[in-house]
């Protein structure tokens, strides 16, 4: 596969090029962990996904989370945040603040919360109503008390224009802003992403789909994840395994390390 001289020697440079960013990265996995929102609000608080359908409680992943991070010497840690301001377009109580698209077959007048709408916009924004949940700097917003929080942990806040609703810890919605999560992920030389949290049908899946989009070898550790409905969670792992993603336990993940 190497091209050579006349004397049939390999090219040293394409050795080097093939080396650094290939060969390399097969050989040492450079890891990193993103914790998906694991925030007050989805555990208890205003969007305690006990109360979607999955039934879930969001506290379960708190124990394996930590066991993770205890067991495994991951080369980087993120916490993400969900951290909207108090105008946030996914909030049904803002629904008067935005006009509503002619082509939302939901009206203003009997949108409920988890209903999808059509805003005004260009293009037009299709949006699911939540409750009001992770307003930035209160209670909610925070960090669950008992998630170890390593020393080098790394904060990625996400959902901040109040315009653009933000699943992925990568991308808004619209794919309009970046976090620069990639980009501190690229910094470190991290080669494999590891994703797990809250909720595990919407930014924990959003998150793992974009880690494959950018070439991350990608790990979402289901036993980890908690969501808010089970058909959606379903789809998320389908749709993780079609992408050539992987879905491991801990147990396999601490299998591997020992
Ligand atoms: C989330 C609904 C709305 C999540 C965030 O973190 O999964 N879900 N905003
Ligand atoms: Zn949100």
């Amino acid at each position: 596969i190497f091209d050579k001289d006349n004397d049939g020697n390999i090219d040293k440079n394409e050795f080097v090029l093939c080396w650094n960013s290939w060969i390399k990265t097969i050989v040492k996995p450079v890891s990193a962990l993103l914790i998906i929102d694991v925030q007050n609000d989805f555990i208890c608080g205003t969007l305690d996904i006990r109360n979607c359908s999955a039934k879930h409680n969001g506290e379960d992943v708190v124990k394996p989370i930590n066991d993770l991070l205890d067991s495994v010497e991951f080369d980087a840690v993120f916490y993400s945040h969900d951290w909207h301001p108090e105008d946030h377009v996914s909030f049904v109580d803002n629904l008067q603040l935005r006009k509503l698209h002619d082509s939302s077959s939901t009206k203003a007048d009997d949108a409920k919360v988890y209903d999808v709408v059509v805003f005004d916009g260009e293009p037009p924004i299709v949006q699911k109503l939540w409750p009001k949940h992770c307003v930035q700097n209160t209670w909610g917003s925070e960090l669950y008390k008992d998630l170890k929080v390593v020393d080098k942990g790394i904060k990625i806040y996400k959902g901040t224009n109040p315009e653009v609703d933000s699943y992925s810890a990568f991308w808004d919605n619209s794919k309009l802003t970046d976090t620069k999560l990639e980009a501190q992920l690229r910094a470190r030389n991290i080669t494999d992403v590891y994703v797990c949290g809250i909720a595990y049908d919407v930014c924990v899946g959003a998150t793992a789909s974009d880690a494959i989009v950018s070439g991350f070898r990608t790990i979402l550790v289901d036993d980890c994840c908690r969501g808010v409905d089970l058909l959606d969670i379903e789809k998320t792992k389908s749709k993780i395994i079609n992408n050539h993603g992987v879905i491991a336990t801990t147990k396999e993940i601490f299998d591997l390390v020992k």
